[in-house]
C-alpha cells in the first residue's frame, strides 16, 4: 500500500490532513471490542459510549434469533453463506459454483443437472476433453435478493461467478441453487444487481474483461477487435432476452429504483492489455443503459444474434439511444444507487473523489445526444484515497469505504452537492479507521428503499494483527458498526475464509425457508420420473433394486436409524445409482449417504430425495453410514455394497 496515489499523486498525509479531525475515534472502537471480549464492562471509552451499551447492541442471548438475515459472497470459495445479523453468527453455507463435500453439490446427480442446464455446449465438450462434467470452482463476488416495488420480496438471491463466467440463483424457500447460467459471449461476469422496480424482473449482469468479437484463436494483440457485454437475464426463467455490446470494459452495475436505466462503471475505457495501457487515461467512464429503447431495438429486430442471444451495439459512436457515456475521474469501482432514488454514487477508486449522478437527469442525455453526458454528474466530492463502495443509512448520509485509507467516510449527499454549487458546508460527518483495507460495504437493508440506517458493515481484505496467527494465509476481517443516533461505532471484529466481497442485510420478516422438503419439489423431478419408469414408488418405503444391463439403480428411504437396505449387491464394472429418499416428515433432521473408498457423499433433507452415479470399479464390501447425526443409533445407521469381481 504506496502512502502516495500512483495517478493522483495525492498523498495519504494531504488527505488526512484535509479532512483532520475525522480519524480519532480508534480509542472508542477499542473499548468496545474489549468489552466483547468479556472484560471491561461499563468502562467509559474515549468516544463517550459505554462498553456496556456497545455489546447490549449486539448481544443475542442464546435462544434469541437475530433481526436480520445476511447473505454474504465467499469469493474464490463459490459458495453463498448465510449470516445471523447483527450477531455475525454464520448460521448455514449454500454450495453455487463449489463442488461441497458435505451436501455433495456438483456431484449429486440433481445437482449435476442444474450445472449442465445452463452450460454451453462448447463448454460440454471443453469438460469433455478435461474428462470432467463440471466446472468445480466460482468467484462468488455479488449476491442481492429479487426486488418487488423497490424492496426485497424474499423470492430469489442471484449471484455472479467471475471465474467462469456465470450467474447462479438460489430459491429462498429451500436456500438451494436451482439455476446456474453461463453467459455467451461475455467473459468474467462481475457486477450483477436485480431489477428493483417494478420488480425483478431482469437481472443484470456485466462481463468484465473483453474479449475478440470472433475468440477463435486468431486474434490476440489487436485491441480494436475486442468488445465487452452487458447482459440482461430474466430472473423468472433465467433466460438471456439480449445484451449489449459496449466499449471499455464493464466492473460494477446497479439500477433506478424507477426501472428505466441500469449502469456499470469501466476502468478500462482504454481498451487497454496491461496495467499501463488500463490506467492511461484521467477519466474512463460510466455507461448508461436504457431499457425502454433496447427493448424496443431488439423487438425491432436491430441486433446481431451471437450465440443465440440477440445483441444490441451500444458501443460509443453509434448516435442511437441505446447507451449514454459519462466520463468519470478515474478507474471507477462501485457503483450504488442511493435508497432515495434520486442519487447514484460512483466510487472513484484512483481518484479520490465520488461522482453523484442524478437519474432525474437522464432523460435529458438521452433526448439530446448534443447535451453533455457530464451535466448528469451534480457533485463529485473528495472523500479520500481509494474510494470502492458506497452505502446507505436512508436518512441523506452515505457510507463509503476508502481502501487506501483504511477508513470508512461518513458523508451528507445534499451538502456535497451544495458545496459543489458553491456553499460554504462541510460534507464528511465522520471518518473512522477500519482494520484494514476495507473494499465493499453495507447497511441493513441499505440496497433498497427501505434502508433503516441501524447497522453498517466494513468488508476489510486484510486482518493483519486482529487475530491470531494461523500462518501466512490470514483471514480477511469484517467489521460491524452501530450506526444509529448518528454514531459510527465499532461493535465487532469478525474473521472470514475467502474472501467475502460483497453482503446484503435483509430484515427477517422478508425471509421465510420452509423446514421441510415438499415430495413435488422440481429438485428431483427427472430422479422421479427414472423411478416411475423403473416401477418403483420414492414417496414410500423403497428397497428395490432394478437391473437394466450393465446399470443398477438402488433406490433405498431412510428414516432415523436405518436405511432401507442394509446391503446390496452389484457386478464390477456396473454403472451404480443410488437413490435416496429421506422420510422422517421432521423439522432438522437430516440423513446422508456416503460410500466409503468411492468418493461418494451426500445429504438427503427431511422429505427430500437425491441421487449419485458412479462405476463400481473394485470388487469388495463397501460400507455406507449415514453422515448427519440423526439418532441416538446413528452410528448404526448404515449397510454394505458388495461388488462381486466380473465374470465370477
Ligand atoms: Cu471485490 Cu464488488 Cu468484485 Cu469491489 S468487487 S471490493
Ligand atoms: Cu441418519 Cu445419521
Amino acid at each position: 500500500m504506496s502512502d502516495t496515489n500512483p495517478k493522483t499523486g495525492i498523498t495519504r498525509r494531504g488527505m488526512l490532513g484535509a479532512t483532520a479531525g475525522g480519524a480519532a475515534l480508534l480509542g472508542g472502537a477499542g473499548g468496545a471490542r474489549l468489552a466483547l471480549l468479556g472484560g471491561a464492562a461499563g468502562v467509559a471509552t474515549a468516544a463517550g459510549t459505554s462498553a456496556a451499551s456497545a455489546s447490549e447492541a449486539l448481544s443475542i442471548a442464546p435462544g434469541e434469533l437475530d433481526d436480520y438475515y445476511g447473505f454474504w459472497s465467499s469469493g474464490q470459495t463459490g459458495e453463498l453463506r448465510i449470516l445471523g445479523f447483527p450477531s455475525m453468527r454464520e448460521l448455514m453455507r449454500v454450495p453455487v459454483f463449489n463442488r461441497c463435500s458435505a451436501t455433495g453439490w456438483g456431484q449429486t446427480n440433481e445437482s449435476l443437472r442444474i450445472f449442465e442446464e445452463g452450460m454451453l455446449p462448447e463448454t460440454k465438450a471443453f469438460l469433455a476433453a478435461q474428462g470432467k462434467r463440471v466446472h468445480d470452482n466460482g468467484d462468488l463476488h455479488h449476491p442481492h435478493m429479487s426486488f418487488t416495488d423497490g424492496t426485497y420480496d424474499g423470492r430469489y438471491l442471484f449471484m455472479n461467478d467471475k471465474a467462469n463466467t456465470r450467474v447462479a440463483r438460489v430459491r429462498c424457500d429451500v436456500m438451494k441453487t436451482d439455476k446456474i447460467v453461463e453467459i455467451p459471449n461475455a467473459k468474467a461476469i462481475h457486477g450483477l444487481r436485480p431489477q428493483k422496480f417494478p420488480r425483478t424482473g431482469y437481472v443484470f449482469a456485466n462481463g468484465e474483461d473483453e474479449v475478440p468479437m470472433v475468440n477463435d484463436g486468431s486474434v490476440l494483440d489487436e485491441p480494436d477487435k475486442y468488445v465487452n457485454f452487458f447482459t440482461a437475464l430474466d430472473g423468472d426463467t433465467m433466460e438471456i432476452p439480449w445484451q449489449v455490446m459496449v466499449s471499455g470494459n464493464l466492473d460494477n452495475t446497479d439500477c433506478d429504483y424507477q426501472g428505466k436505466y441500469a449502469f456499470s462503471t469501466s476502468y478500462n475505457s482504454e481498451m487497454g492489455m496491461n496495467l499501463a495501457e488500463m490506467t492511461e487515461n484521467e477519466m474512463d467512464h460510466v455507461v448508461i443503459f436504457n431499457i425502454a429503447e433496447i427493448e424496443k431495438g431488439v423487438a425491432e429486430g436491430d441486433v446481431q444474434v451471437l450465440n443465440g442471444v440477440p445483441v444490441i451495439d451500444g458501443r460509443k459512436g453509434q448516435n442511437k439511444n441505446y447507451t449514454r457515456y459519462v466520463p468519470i475521474p478515474n478507474s471507477p469501482h462501485g457503483i450504488n444507487t442511493a435508497p432515495d432514488g434520486n442519487y447514484v454514487c460512483v466510487n472513484g477508486k484512483l481518484s479520490p473523489t465520488v461522482s453523484i449522478l442524478d437519474v432525474r437527469k437522464f432523460d435529458a442525455i438521452f433526448a439530446d445526444p448534443d447535451l453533455d453526458p457530464r451535466s448528469v454528474v451534480v457533485a463529485e466530492p473528495e472523500l479520500g484515497l481509494g474510494p470502492l463502495h458506497t452505502c446507505y443509512d436512508g436518512q441523506g448520509n452515505a457510507f463509503t469505504t476508502l481502501f487506501l485509507d483504511s477508513q470508512v467516510v461518513k458523508w451528507n449527499m445534499e451538502s456535497a452537492i451544495r458545496a459543489a454549487n458553491g456553499e460554504d458546508v462541510e460534507y464528511i460527518l465522520n471518518k473512522q479507521d477500519v482494520h484494514y483495507q476495507p473494499g465493499h460495504n453495507s447497511t441493513s437493508m441499505g440496497e433498497t428503499r427501505e434502508a433503516d440506517g441501524k447497522w453498517y458493515v466494513s468488508m476489510n481484505k486484510f486482518s493483519k494483527d486482529r487475530f491470531l496467527n494461523v500462518g501466512p494465509l490470514k483471514p480477511e476481517n469484517e467489521q460491524l458498526f452501530d450506526i444509529t443516533d448518528g454514531k459510527l461505532e465499532l461493535v465487532h471484529d469478525g474473521p472470514t475464509f475467502a474472501e467475502p466481497h460483497d453482503s446484503i442485510i435483509v430484515r427477517r420478516d422478508i425471509v421465510n425457508p420452509v423446514s421441510v422438503w415438499d415430495r413435488n419439489d422440481p429438485m428431483w423431478a427427472e430422479t422421479r420420473a427414472q423411478a416411475e419408469a423403473d416401477g418403483v414408488d420414492i414417496d414410500d418405503w423403497a428397497d428395490t433394486i432394478i437391473r437394466d444391463g450393465s446399470k443398477v439403480r438402488v433406490y433405498m428411504s431412510s428414516q432415523a436409524p436405518t436405511f432401507s437396505l442394509e446391503k446390496f449387491e452389484v457386478t464390477e464394472g456396473d454403472e451404480v445409482t443410488v437413490v435416496v429418499t429421506n422420510l422422517d416428515d421432521i423439522d432438522d433432521l437430516t440423513h446422508g449417504f456416503t460410500l466409503n473408498n468411492h468418493g461418494v457423499a451426500f445429504e438427503v433433507g427431511p422429505m427430500a430425495t437425491a441421487s449419485v452415479t458412479f462405476t463400481a470399479a473394485k470388487p469388495g464390501v463397501y460400507w455406507y453410514y449415514c453422515q448427519w447425526f440423526c439418532h441416538a443409533l446413528h452410528m448404526e445407521m448404515r449397510g454394505r455394497m458388495l461388488v462381486k469381481p466380473k465374470g465370477a
